[in-house]
């Protein structure tokens, strides 16, 4: 654990404005180690600690940032919009180099611009589903002629058949000795049993009926920035921003948005797929999206909606089985919890799929 002096000495080390006057934790992901920096010049700042046993290149990550938030930028500007600076991240370098990110040969670290006046939220209304999706739409179509090459920062990150896989070792190897349990084993079949049809997108991929885009792939509700009127400033945590099927957009933010509970909320009677938030968040994104989906893309985003509760469902459960190596928990038995949330979560959009379908026939 760093204390807050050291976390002052690794943001002294960044070209940022002022001296800090306090350090102290930001936000709720589940990878990398967020700070809120204080300083008593103009700006306030985010410190990050990059998870780079995850994120195994960082070069490469911040690379990748670089090129998006610069090429938003551009867009932006060329848009003549006001106010850019709270509608796109702006990284600071470290003060002896032109690099986004420092390392003391162990631990990885960055610093950008916090965002004033700007909220996020755990849980949307439909009118900001619908916002939403119009701003992850626009944020693909920004990326579509993105001049740079971008790199996987998590190669496959969002591959259902190497994530089916990834539970097939696991449960073979039982380094935790769970499946022991016959809850555990239960499910392992349970979801076996759909594994050919979520693996669809893998495979209209190599038949070269479907594209790959630069998505986000981290469109958790949280990931978005929100003014207090609630208009949608910019999209943050760009850290997979990659080439993936649109599918990751539209999936994960309605895996969050449209669960009537959180992730990993253990009551899972609370869990539902609420279809009012698909509704108003298909219809944001197709509005932003129609210009670049394709019949297959578009056709296929009910699916999508099934596909990112199994494939979290799929992740969180490999997780436990391998006794919890990658996800942050808080309690021993919380990614069991979250891999029974997504599961239920799966199984109601699977009943809401039909309905899915007509609505997005009917945009
Ligand atoms: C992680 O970093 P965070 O908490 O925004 C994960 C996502 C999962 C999510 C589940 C790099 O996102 O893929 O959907 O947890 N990010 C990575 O809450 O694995
Ligand atoms: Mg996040």
């Amino acid at each position: 654990m760093k204390t807050e002096q050291d976390l002052a000495l690794i943001a002294g080390k960044f070209a940022i404005k002022g001296n800090i006057e306090s350090i102290a934790p930001l936000g709720n992901g589940l990878i990398n180690d967020t700070y809120m920096v204080k300083a008593d010049g103009p700006e306030e700042y985010v410190l990050q600690r990059i998870n780079n046993a995850i994120f195994k290149d960082v070069e490469l990550l911040q690379h990748n940032i670089e090129c998006v938030t610069r090429h938003i930028r551009s867009k932006l500007k060329e848009a003549a919009e006001n106010d850019i600076d709270r509608k796109v991240l702006r990284f600071v370098s470290v003060k002896e180099s032109d690099k986004t990110y420092w390392t003391d040969g162990n631990t990885y670290w960055r610093v950008s611009v916090f965002i004033p006046d700007a909220v996020t939220y755990e849980a949307v209304t439909p009118e900001y589903s619908y916002f939403a999706g119009k701003a992850f739409g626009r944020f693909e179509a920004q990326l579509a002629d993105i001049p740079d090459t971008l790199g996987e920062t998590i190669p496959d990150f969002h591959n259902m058949e190497l994530r089916a896989r990834q539970l097939h070792e696991a449960v073979a190897a039982d380094k935790a000795g769970r499946m022991a349990d016959p809850e555990v084993q239960a499910l392992v079949e349970e979801i076996g049993k759909y594994e050919e049809e979520m693996t669809k997108a893998e495979r209209l991929f190599r038949e070269g009926k479907l594209p790959k885009r630069i998505c986000h792939c981290d469109t958790k509700v949280n990931n978005m920035m929100f003014d207090k009127d609630g208009n949608v400033l910019c999209v943050i945590d760009l850290d997979t921003v990659m080439p993936s099927f649109v599918f990751s957009d539209f999936g994960d933010f309605l895996r969050t948005a449209a669960n009537y509970t959180a992730e990993d909320d253990p009551d899972i009677s609370k869990v539902g797929f609420n279809m009012e938030i698909f509704k108003a968040f298909s219809k944001g994104y197709i509005e932003s999206a129609k210009a670049f989906l394709t019949p297959v893309e578009r056709e296929n985003l009910p699916y999508a909606a099934c596909l990112f509760p199994y494939m979290q469902c799929v992740r969180f459960f490999a997780d436990y089985i391998n006794g919890n190596t990658y996800y942050r928990i808080k309690y021993p038995e919380h990614n069991m919890d979250r891999t029974r949330n997504q599961w239920a979560l799966f199984q109601s959009a699977k009943a809401h799929e039909a309905e899915m379908k007509e609505w997005i026939d009917s945009l």
